[in-house]
C-alpha cells in the first residue's frame, strides 16, 4: 500500500476517536456583567444562573461573572457583542428600549407582589419581546427593589424636606423629572461615579433599594435614610442575540431555566435584605425615617407625573395599575 493510502487510512481511523473529544471540547463561555458586589442580590442571581446552566449542560456552557458598575456601558457591550450578557436595573435601559420607561414611573407598583406578578405575566413578557428590535434579547426579569432616599444633609420626613437637595439619579428621564418636581436638583450619573460624588459632596444624596445601600456600604457616605419607596426598580438579564441564536432547542431551554433560577435566587436575596437591612443600616449608624407619608409624596409628584405619563403609554400604565393576582 503506497504512502498516500496509508496516511488516508490512518486519518480515517483517527477521526471517529477524536470526534467525541472535539464535541466535548466545544465549549461556549458566557460573560455576564453586573454592577454590584458578588454578595449582593445581583450576585446571588448571576451565581445561581451560572451554577444552573453549567450543571444542566455538563459544562458545555461556562459562565464568567464580571463586575461592571457602569450599567449603560455594559448594555452597549452586549449590543455590540463584546460581552454576552448583562444583569442591570432598568435605570439606563430606557435609553435602549424606550418602552421600558413605563416601568420606571414613581408609585406605579403597589408592592413587590404586584411588581413580580406584572413582570412575570403577559405585560412583562410582552415588554421582553420589545428588546429584539433593538438588537438585544430580554431574557428574564429580576429585581433591584423599591428605591429609598438617602442624603448627608438632613432628615427627610416630608416632600418639602427634599427641596434644594442635589440628588444623584440614574440616567433615567422619568426619575430626573420626578426629582425636579419635588424641588431637588437631579444629577444623573452611572453607579460607578456615585460613591466618589457622595464623598466629594458633588451630590448630597441618592436613591437606591436597601440591598444596594447595604452591599455598597453607602452608610459610610450617607447619614440619613428615608423609606420613601418612591419607585420599584426592576432588574433584567439582557443578552446578545448572536449567543441565543446559536443555541439549539435543548440548550435554549436549559438557558431559560437557568435564567429563571437566577431570578428566583436574586428575588429571595432581595427579600432577605429588605427584611433585615433597615435594622442593619441603623446598626451601622444611619438615622432612618421609617414612617413616611407616601400619599404626600404622591401628591407632591402629581403635576410632574401627569407630564411624564403624557410621554408614556397611558393604556399600558392603566393595565399595570389595574393588574390583580388571579
Ligand atoms: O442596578 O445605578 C443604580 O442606582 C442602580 O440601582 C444600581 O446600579 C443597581
Amino acid at each position: 500500500m503506497n504512502l498516500t493510502r496509508r496516511v488516508a487510512l490512518a486519518a480515517a481511523i483517527a477521526l471517529p476517536l477524536s470526534l467525541p473529544m472535539a464535541q466535548a471540547q466545544a465549549q461556549t463561555t458566557i460573560t455576564v456583567q453586573h454592577p454590584l458586589p458578588l454578595a449582593s442580590h445581583y450576585g446571588a442571581g448571576v451565581t445561581a444562573f451560572k451554577e444552573a446552566l453549567e450543571r444542566a449542560t455538563g459544562g458545555r456552557y461556562r459562565v464568567n461573572i464580571q463586575r461592571n458598575d457602569n450599567e449603560r456601558e455594559a448594555i452597549e457591550s452586549v449590543q455590540i457583542g463584546t460581552i454576552e450578557c448583562s444583569l442591570t436595573s432598568t435605570g439606563p435601559v430606557g435609553n435602549f428600549v424606550p418602552e421600558v420607561r413605563n416601568f420606571d414611573v414613581p408609585f406605579l407598583f403597589r408592592d413587590t407582589a404586584h411588581a413580580r406578578g406584572v413582570l412575570d405575566g403577559e405585560i412583562g413578557q410582552q415588554m421582553l419581546a420589545r428588546f429584539t428590535a433593538r438588537g438585544l434579547v430580554g431574557v428574564v426579569w429580576m429585581e433591584n427593589g423599591f428605591r429609598h432616599l438617602t442624603n448627608s444633609r438632613r432628615e427627610v420626613n416630608a416632600p418639602a424636606d427634599i427641596r434644594g437637595l442635589k440628588v444623584r439619579t440614574m440616567e433615567n428621564q422619568v426619575h430626573m423629572r420626578a426629582f425636579t418636581q419635588l424641588g431637588a436638583l437631579p444629577t444623573p450619573m452611572a453607579f460607578s461615579e456615585l460613591v466618589p460624588a457622595l464623598q466629594q459632596g458633588t451630590v448630597d444624596g441618592q436613591e437606591n433599594p436597601i440591598a444596594v445601600i447595604l452591599a455598597n456600604n453607602l452608610n459610610q457616605v450617607q447619614r440619613f435614610l428615608t423609606l420613601t419607596g418612591h419607585v420599584y426598580s426592576p432588574a433584567i438579564l439582557i443578552c446578545n442575540p448572536g449567543l441565543v441564536g446559536r443555541m439549539n432547542a435543548a440548550d435554549r431551554a436549559a438557558f431559560n431555566e437557568a435564567a429563571r433560577a437566577g431570578a428566583a435566587a436574586n428575588r429571595a436575596k432581595n427579600s432577605a435584605d429588605e427584611a433585615a437591612g433597615v435594622e442593619e443600616l441603623r446598626r451601622r449608624g444611619m438615622t432612618v425615617v421609617t414612617q413616611v407619608d407616601s400619599a404626600a409624596f404622591q401628591t407632591a409628584l402629581a403635576p410632574g407625573a401627569a407630564q411624564i405619563e403624557q410621554q408614556l403609554d397611558s393604556a399600558l400604565l392603566r393595565r399595570i395599575r389595574e393588574w390583580r393576582a388571579n
